[in-house]
């Protein structure tokens, strides 16, 4: 069902592409066979936020059922991106009082916790650690995937599954998937998404500072559910820009990270401020970005960042140095 959710114990591996027999990366087409016939694709993917939230908000309604419900105990999963997702819906979700909510990395699953629902992010359903835990768990416990290709293997692997295909991108870095399926959560806990897509058009009409665009290290710093954002932000710059990025809670800043602040830095603060960090970053010669715009519509800004410094530096944002659109093992387990 496109751009919708469904229970499946459907058929198995169509769409897995694996490629060469022992590379580490292994779908090698960089893009997942998709031809992109020229001109960049990122820039309109990022451009198509604020719409891609709206549609994947209006879902919340029809996909509630199987998403995590109020109370339960809940764990949240992904890779690179997908990760730095799951750690904002999950510190968002606790923070709205639904309920204790753990996000890891797929590789890192604990075994042997217990939790009432496991939530799987993947935006290519092929991504191997994520299939991995999935067939790991089996029906033990209720999971629910969120994936942009209902004819992937995570369909199948996962008891029910979630899916926004009209936010699947041709670009092998994650932009408005990744945000279409938090906007998607944000309203599952009842958020209200349209002034957040009225702050994205806000951002998406604003110049790029040229402070910004002339930035030779960016250190992004989040609190609470803005933390994985901050992650998810420094990704995104060294993904599509190779930039020097790192990315912490904001109080963590003073306690080290402050380091590598100077003349050329931008420190990102996607939460609140902390008390006196601005003057402490201007101190060292940083300069302090600061926004009043909801932090998923900065996140957005940062897209476009990605974007322009990749052109900048003579990079294809599309298809960035080293990456794929999902990383296929083919030994999954180390050691
Ligand atoms: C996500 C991911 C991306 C990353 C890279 C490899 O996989 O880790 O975040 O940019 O291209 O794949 P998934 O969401 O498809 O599982």
């Amino acid at each position: 069902m496109p751009g919708g959710a469904s229970s499946t114990d459907g058929s198995g591996n169509s769409g897995r592409t694996d490629g060469s027999s022992s590379s580490r990366r292994t779908d090698g087409s960089g893009s997942n066979g998709r031809t992109d016939g020229g001109g960049s694709s990122i820039e309109p993917e990022i451009a198509s936020q604020p719409e891609c939230w709206l549609r994947a908000a209006g879902m919340a309604a029809e996909v509630a059922e199987i998403l995590p419900a109020r109370g339960e105990r809940v764990a949240v999963t992904g890779c690179g991106t997908s990760w730095f997702i799951a750690q904002a819906y999950a510190a968002a979700r606790e923070a709205a009082g639904h309920g204790q909510t753990d996000a890891f990395a797929a590789s890192e699953f604990p075994a042997g916790r217990r939790y009432d629902r496991i939530l799987a992010l993947s935006r290519s359903g092929t991504t191997t650690e994520i299939l991995d835990l999935l067939a790991q768990v089996g029906r033990a416990v209720p999971t629910v995937a969120i994936t942009a290709d209902a004819h992937t293997p995570v369909a199948a692997a996962a008891g029910a599954v979630v899916v926004l295909d009209f936010a699947d991108e041709r670009s092998v870095v994650q932009t408005r998937f990744a945000t279409s399926e938090l906007a998607l959560l944000r309203a599952h806990l009842g958020q209200d998404l349209a002034p957040v897509a009225g702050a994205a058009r806000r951002v998406l009409a604003a110049p790029l500072a040229a402070q910004l665009i002339e930035a030779r290290q960016f250190t992004f710093l989040g609190t609470g559910w803005t933390c994985g954002l901050a992650s998810e932000a420094a990704l995104k710059l060294r993904e599509t820009a190779g930039l020097w990025t790192e990315a912490y809670p904001a109080m963590e800043y003073r306690h080290g990270p402050i380091a590598v602040t100077g003349p050329g830095s931008v420190v990102w603060l996607f939460g609140p401020t902390p008390d006196g960090l601005a003057r402490e970053i201007a101190a060292v010669g940083g300069l302090a970005w600061l926004s009043e715009e909801d932090p998923m519509a900065e996140l957005v800004r940062v897209h476009r960042l990605a974007a322009a410094a990749a052109h900048t530096r003579g990079l294809d944002p599309d298809r960035p140095r080293n990456l794929s659109r999902s990383v296929i093992l083919d030994n999954a387990r180390p050691g």
